[in-house]
Formats: structure tokens, C-alpha cells, sequence
């Protein structure tokens, strides 16, 4: 080996007896988590757990890599980071195997109570209220997701942060939540998923940005079966990457390479390295190469099928512990026996952490066993039938050693349908009603923030408009808004493709980039994907990003991480993280494919756990804004892009009118049909109204103005109650938004029981829209359309 002790990392090495306690410490950790990996895997092939993925082969490196993680960084990782973890102080065996069998128990699981697999962590970023959390002062977690190399658009934004931070006066008395932007974000990343795109993309704007972003990419040569020769340019990300590495005056990534057997060799290059990160946020990959995987990739396969026997020979001569342990003992820090008496406390150490994290998730399933099988057991009945086949029940729910609650949810339901006619049936109800109810909040609750932060809690403040308010271009409300917003809340950015220099496409941030600096409205590059991640970076670390997506048919590029990452931020966290980034966009209705579409449907399926705004005007477009600002979750309002040169009203209490989320407003009232909708197409249908009201028909028009939440006071069924006819309107395809409102109106506020004639929804073709004038009036819900389903309604 030609390592030799060189290790100048600065907190042990006060002495050799320090250095050599850390170096038995880190050993002792790597064996802890070796042993982790090596008992997951029994637990999952043996059925305690129902999948296992883990870190085995790259302990050595995620140890060195720990020790340059301060209080105030970040890590954006993937699930291969349990040793990280442990070495950081951040995650206990226990815990780890509590994620493993799901415990469903925060204080087990505290990464995500049971709703990840294993491996997949997280720090809190807010308290119970939703308050921020000093996190200058803490070592950050953001939390991990499985889909490859998602973890890369927020890690953007979690550097980004930092020059946030940094650059920006008024951000200066922010101190829990940044010391000067000197926080650096961790990364990781399999060397297969650097062929995503999210990698390259990420890569290219931190280099643009020059951004504290470490990254480490794990290299062990495969994407679970696929070798990196199939994966990547030239077989390595180190040499892939060439071109933008960091030269003399030019901006740019530093590049390093390691190797992941070599302790000494990457606590030098990683101190030395880090550090430099911190101080100069020039972002660095850290190719880390001969990365082994002992296990191979995770519990449902096995590696034999795809590595051939040089390779695995190859893999256990240079395992990273192996190596650690030689290199030890031919440093004589220690010797193999001792070594070898650290390997055995290790595993007893962690046999003894599984059977407690499996003791506790069991535990509460006990009881609901116990009581259970007494209230079966006890049943009253008077045939003897019955009477047996509750029995066995009860014996078959207390003899499953591996019980969950859903088999006592089915041996309680199972006995009421044996014998349904029984008297102790109320009291078997109620416990299984309690126990379903107790279940629901463990596994359901938390897709948006309940507590104070609730942007449901936050009380409506009507616009004042005063009587003699001069009309302006709506383009100018908007201006004004962000004029005063900029100027009132430091924590506010703004920022997406031609938003800084000129402004935006259509002005709202016109001139604000000159009044209000460069560091807070600013111009990013062509990168939806990242100009999400960065919000969802910044968000996390408790700024209020509005980030621009163009036009609303580019959200398609960012929709993977704003479904996957923003909008289950707040769920896959049990509440405990907050992302409260607002998306802003435009669309509905203009000229083409790609400027006029209007995918709602597409929308609000993937973005449950965010919230979706469709004003109507700009006016109630900054309500909104207001409403979301004061408020943790994350939203995407949709501005009509046709809308803009229109005439609006500017209210004077500009930053403290808000619009309530989940509130329709009638924007029209009248007797004979109540027309459903939002956005651009409420023009065409108050021109329809107009023209019916001509003819004797009295239409009531109602703006639903979000679709995520809906009308949460069914105020539409009041509507429905009175006109008796419904019909929903948008430029979604047919069965898109327009079901969603149907099924809304209909299936969950129970207007079925208040129609006289069969509601109808009219929407867009199945197409996408047509250029032009004609293009847009046969894709498109017309004025004529809307005339004439109405007018049927009517008559029939
Ligand atoms: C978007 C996406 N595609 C595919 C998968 C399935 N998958 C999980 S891990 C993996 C291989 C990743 O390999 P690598 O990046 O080298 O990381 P490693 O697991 O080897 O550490 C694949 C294809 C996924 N999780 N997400």
C-alpha cells in the first residue's frame, strides 16, 4: 500500500493519540455500518422488510467525505449514504432499521416515519408550526428521494442559497439561517445516474453560477447491471466532464479523483478541497473510482448475474474496509487483534439495534393484537358456529408472530360480518374505527402544511379599490406589486429566463432588476428542470424563491422535480420539512402548440402537495402571492398569458389584500345554469352570458380560482342548488380539468342530488391547439360552443 500517514485535518490531529482514536472510531463505523448492510439484507430475504438498498462498499469514503460537514451545510444525497449519515452523527443504527421495517413512529424513524425505504433521510427545516429552524447551526438533511439523480436540481438551489445569502445585503442579519453563505452543499450520486440529464444540467449551471456544490460521485462502475462503458462518454464522469472545468479566469467546476479504498488519500484532498468550496464557492466533482458493492445493488437481485468472477474477485481483494483494516495495521496504529475485537462489538452493536427498532415497531401492533383478539374472543353469540369461527380468528390473529395493522383491521371487520347481529358489534366498531382513524394520520396526514402555516389558515383581506382608482395595463399591477413585495420582504428572489435584465416577457418585473439589485431578480439560463431545483434549494433553506417558468407548456421540463421533490417534500417528511417555493408561470390561451396550452389535468395529478392558483385577473394573481407568502407550502400560479395588456384597477393596500385558496367567487349571478370555470376562459364565457342573457338565459358564471384546493366550502353546490344545471368549462382536453371539477361538484359535494338535467363539461379538442386566429377557435372552447351547449341545457 502506498498510503502512508499524511493526514492533516486539523480537529485530531492534536495528537498522535487523538489521530489514532479518530482512525479506530472511523473504523469502528465503518464496521457498524458494513454490518448494517449485511443484516438489512437478511431482514429483507428473510421478510421483516419488504426491500433493502444499501451502503456497503462505500463506507471509507462517506466517513473522510463526514468530516468536512459542518453545522449550516447540506446534503442532497441518494440512498447509498447510510455511513454518511452515521458518521455525521446523524442517523443511529436503530434508526436506520426502524426505517427499514417502516416504522410508522416519528420518534423511531424520525427521517420519515415510515413513508420511505431505507436510507432515504432527513433533518427538520421547520418546527411544529411551520417556524424556520436555526439552520446556520445545524447539519441539514434534505430528503432523499429514489428516482436517479433527482437529488441534483435541489442540490443547485441548496449552493445557490449560499451566495444568497451572501451576496445580499439586506439577507445580512439572517444569521440561523447562514453565516455568510460559507455553508457548502454535499451532494451524492451513482456514477450510472450521471447520465441523466438532471446531472449535466445541474453541473452546467453551478459551473455558470459559481455555487458551493460538492459533489461525489460514487463510482463501482455499474447502474445496478449496466456497466459505465454503456452510461457514460469515455467510460468516466472525470474525463466526461473535462470541458468545464475551472480554468485561469474563466468560471467553471473543479475536478478530483480518488480512489474510495484510500482513507488518508481522500481526507487530504477532501479537507483541502471543501474548504476551499466554502470559501470561494467554486463547485468541485469528486470522481470517487474503485467503488465495490459487495451485496451488489439491492435486495432484489443478485450481482453474480451480471459481474463475472475476475470482477467480484476483484471487488473483494479491494474492499474499501479491507483495505482500511491493512492500512492500519501496516501503519502499526493498531494491531489485528484489537481490530478484530472492534468487529465483534460492532456486529453485537448492531444486532442488538435491529431487535430494539424491531421490539418497538412491533410493540403498538401488540397491543392492537391484544385487545383485538380479547374483543373477538369475547364476542357475544348465540350460534355455535359463529362462535368457532371467531375463535380461530382470534387464535390465527394472535398466534402471527409478524403481525401489521391491517391484519387486525381484517380479523375486526371479519368478525363483524360473522356475527353482524351480535351486541358487542358497536364496541368492535369503535376500536376498529379509532384504529383507522389513528392509521389514517400515520400514513396519510401531512400533504400540506396543517398547522399555523397553512396557507388555508390565512385570513381573506379584501383588495381597496378606491372609487376613482386610475385603470392601468395589467402587466403594470403586476409591476407594482413586485415593486412593493421587493421592497418589503428581503427573503423574496426572483428569477427565470429573461426575468432580470428585461424584466420578464411581459414586464412584471420591469426595471426592478435595477432597482432592487442584481442579486435578487435575475436572468438564469434555458433549464426549467433546475430553475425548479434551485427554487426547491432555496426554499428549504428558508428564502422565498418565485421562480419563473416562461410559458406554461415549458412546466413539462420541470414537472419531474416539482411532482417528485416539491410537492412531496412536506408528505414524504411527516410534516417536518417545508418547501415554500411559488412557481410562476403563464398560459391558457395565445398563439400555437407550445404558447397556448393549457394541461391542467396533467397539473393537478402530478402536483398534489402543492398548491395550484389559476387566477383570473393580475389582481387577484398578487392577492394569491400575498396569500402563499404568508404561508409554507408550494404553489404554482398560472397568470393568463393573454391577459396582461388588459385594464385592471390597482388596489392601494397592495401587500395585504389576499385571496383565499379554495374560495370560488361569482363573477356573475343568475338563475338558470351555473357555469364552472377559471382563467382566460371566463371571458369567452361572460361573453356567451351576455349574449344568452339576450336571449332570456340568465347564466351564474363562477371562477374557481385554484384547483388545488377546490371550492373547500362548496359554495358551487349553493350555486347548483339554486340554477339546477352545471356545466364546467376550460381549454383542457376533454375528460381533463373539466372531470376533475365534475367529479368534485358532483361526486364529493353530492350535486348529483340537485340536477335537472345531466351536467355537461365543455373543453379543449383532444388535440393540441392549432396556430392562428381559426387555429385557436376550432382548438379551443368558443364563445358560439358555449352558446349553443347551454342553450340545449335550457330547453331540455
Ligand atoms: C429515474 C429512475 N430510473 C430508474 C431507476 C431504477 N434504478 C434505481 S437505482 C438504479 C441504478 C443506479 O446506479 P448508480 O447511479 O450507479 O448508483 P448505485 O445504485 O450503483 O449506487 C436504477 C436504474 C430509478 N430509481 N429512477
Amino acid at each position: 500500500m502506498e498510503q502512508t500517514i499524511t493526514l492533516t485535518y486539523k480537529d485530531d490531529m492534536l495528537s498522535y493519540e487523538g489521530f489514532r482514536n479518530q482512525v479506530l472510531e472511523d473504523y469502528r463505523t465503518a464496521m457498524i455500518s458494513r454490518e448494517a448492510s449485511l443484516i438489512g439484507r437478511r431482514e429483507v430475504l428473510t421478510g421483516k422488510a419488504k426491500f433493502g438498498i444499501f451502503g456497503d462498499g462505500k463506507e471509507v469514503a462517506q466517513i473522510a467525505m463526514a468530516k468536512f460537514f459542518k453545522a449550516g451545510d447540506f446534503r442532497a444525497g441518494y440512498y447509498r449514504d447510510q455511513t454518511f449519515m452515521f458518521a455525521a452523527g446523524l442517523a443511529s443504527v436503530e434508526q436506520f432499521f426502524a426505517q427499514l421495517f417502516a416504522d410508522p413512529d416519528i420518534n423511531n424513524d424520525p427521517f420519515s416515519a415510515g413513508r420511505q425505504m431505507v436510507s432515504h433521510f432527513a433533518t427538520r427545516n421547520v418546527d411544529e408550526n411551520g417556524r424556520w429552524l436555526d439552520l446556520a447551526n445545524r447539519k441539514n438533511i434534505s430528503s432523499d428521494m429514489a428516482p436517479t439523480a433527482s437529488q441534483m436540481p435541489r442540490a443547485v438551489g441548496l449552493a445557490f442559497a449560499s451566495k444568497c445569502f451572501r451576496n445580499t445585503p439586506q439577507l445580512k442579519g439572517f444569521h440561523e439561517l447562514s453565516h455568510n453563505g460559507n455553508e457548502v452543499c454535499f451532494c451524492t450520486i451513482g456514477d450510472a445516474s450521471t447520465s441523466e440529464g438532471h446531472f449535466w444540467e445541474a453541473v452546467n449551471a453551478v459551473g455558470v453560477m459559481q455555487v458551493p456544490l460538492a459533489i461525489f460521485v460514487w463510482d463501482d462502475g455499474y447502474g445496478i447491471s449496466v456497466p459505465k462503458e454503456i452510461q457514460t462518454t469515455k467510460g468516466s464522469i472525470s474525463t466526461a466532464l473535462r470541458g468545464l472545468k475551472k480554468e485561469e479566469n474563466t468560471n467553471g467546476i473543479e475536478i478530483y479523483k480518488v480512489k474510495a479504498w484510500d482513507y488518508a488519500g481522500m481526507c487530504e484532498v477532501f479537507e483541502a478541497a471543501i474548504q476551499k468550496i466554502r470559501e470561494t464557492h467554486v463547485p468541485a466533482v469528486f470522481h470517487v473510482e474503485e467503488v465495490t458493492q459487495p451485496q451488489g445493488h439491492s435486495t432484489s437481485g443478485s450481482h453474480e448475474r451480471y459481474k463475472d468472477p475476475k470482477r467480484l474477485e476483484w471487488e473483494r481483494e479491494w474492499d474499501c474496509i479491507k483495505k482500511f483494516r491493512e492500512w492500519i495495521i501496516s501503519n502499526n496504529i493498531t494491531t489485528a487483534d484489537e481490530l478484530n475485537e472492534i468487529d465483534y462489538q460492532a456486529k453485537e452493536q448492531v444486532r442488538d439495534s435491529k431487535n430494539k427498532a424491531w421490539e418497538k415497531f412491533l410493540a403498538p401492533i401488540k397491543v392492537h393484537v391484544s385487545k383485538s383478539t380479547e374483543l373477538i374472543r369475547n364476542m357475544m353469540v348465540s350460534d355455535m358456529e359463529a362462535y368457532t369461527n371467531l375463535q380461530q380468528l382470534a387464535s390465527e390473529l394472535q398466534s402471527n408472530i409478524e403481525p401489521f395493522r391491517r391484519d387486525v383491521l381484517k380479523a375486526l371487520s371479519l368478525a363483524m360480518e360473522t356475527a353482524p347481529l351480535s351486541p358487542s358489534v358497536p364496541a368492535i366498531r369503535e376500536y376498529y374505527n379509532t384504529l383507522l382513524q389513528d392509521s389514517k394520520k400515520m400514513y396519510n396526514a401531512h400533504l400540506y402544511n396543517e398547522g399555523p402555516k397553512s396557507a388555508l389558515k390565512v385570513e381573506e383581506v379584501k383588495p381597496l379599490i378606491p372609487f376613482d382608482a386610475v385603470t392601468i395595463n395589467a402587466y403594470e399591477v403586476l409591476n407594482k406589486y413586485f415593486d412593493a413585495l421587493f421592497e418589503n420582504n428581503p427573503l423574496v428572489f426572483a428569477f427565470g429566463e429573461d426575468v432580470g435584465f428585461i424584466g420578464d416577457v411581459n414586464q412584471g418585473f420591469a426595471g426592478l432588476q435595477k432597482k432592487h439589485g442584481k442579486e435578487r431578480i435575475f436572468d438564469t439560463g434555458i433549464r426549467e428542470l433546475t430553475i425548479v431545483g434551485q427554487a426547491i434549494g432555496m426554499a428549504l433553506r428558508g428564502l422565498r424563491p418565485i421562480a419563473e417558468i416562461q410559458y406554461l407548456d415549458y412546466l413539462l421540463y420541470g414537472l419531474q422535480t416539482l411532482s417528485d421533490d416539491a410537492a412531496t417534500t412536506h408528505f414524504r417528511t411527516f410534516g417536518q420539512q417545508s418547501c415554500p417555493l411559488i412557481i410562476r408561470t403563464r398560459g391558457h390561451r395565445l398563439e400555437g402548440i407550445w404558447h397556448s396550452g393549457s394541461p391542467m389535468s396533467l397539473i393537478i395529478s402530478a402536483l398534489r402537495g402543492m398548491y395550484v392558483c389559476v387566477p383570473r385577473n393580475m389582481v387577484q394573481a398578487a392577492g394569491m402571492y400575498n396569500t402563499l407568502l404568508r404561508s409554507n407550502d408550494p404553489a404554482i400560479v398560472i397568470e393568463c398569458l393573454n391577459g396582461y395588456r388588459l385594464k385592471e384597477k390597482l388596489p392601494v393596500n397592495l401587500l395585504e389584500f389576499t385571496v383565499p385558496l379554495g374560495i370560488p367567487e361569482v363573477v356573475k349571478e343568475g338563475n338558470d345554469i351555473t357555469v364552472v370555470s377559471y382563467g382566460s376562459t371566463l371571458r369567452i364565457i361572460l361573453e356567451a352570458a351576455e349574449r344568452l342573457e339576450k336571449m332570456g338565459i340568465s347564466c351564474e358564471v363562477i371562477d374557481v380560482q385554484t384547483l388545488l384546493p377546490f371550492d373547500i366550502h362548496h359554495h358551487i353546490l349553493q350555486s347548483l342548488q339554486k340554477t339546477n344545471r352545471i356545466v364546467f368549462v376550460d381549454e383542457d382536453v376533454p375528460g381533463g380539468a373539466t372531470a376533475y371539477m365534475y367529479n368534485k361538484v358532483m361526486e364529493e359535494q353530492g350535486g348529483y342530488n340537485w340536477i335537472d338535467v345531466a351536467p355537461r363539461t365543455i373543453s379543449g379538442q383532444n388535440h393540441r391547439p392549432s396556430y392562428g386566429s381559426d387555429g385557436d377557435y376550432f382548438s379551443k372552447p368558443n364563445t358560439e360552443e358555449i352558446i349553443s351547449v347551454i342553450t340545449e341545457m335550457v330547453n331540455e
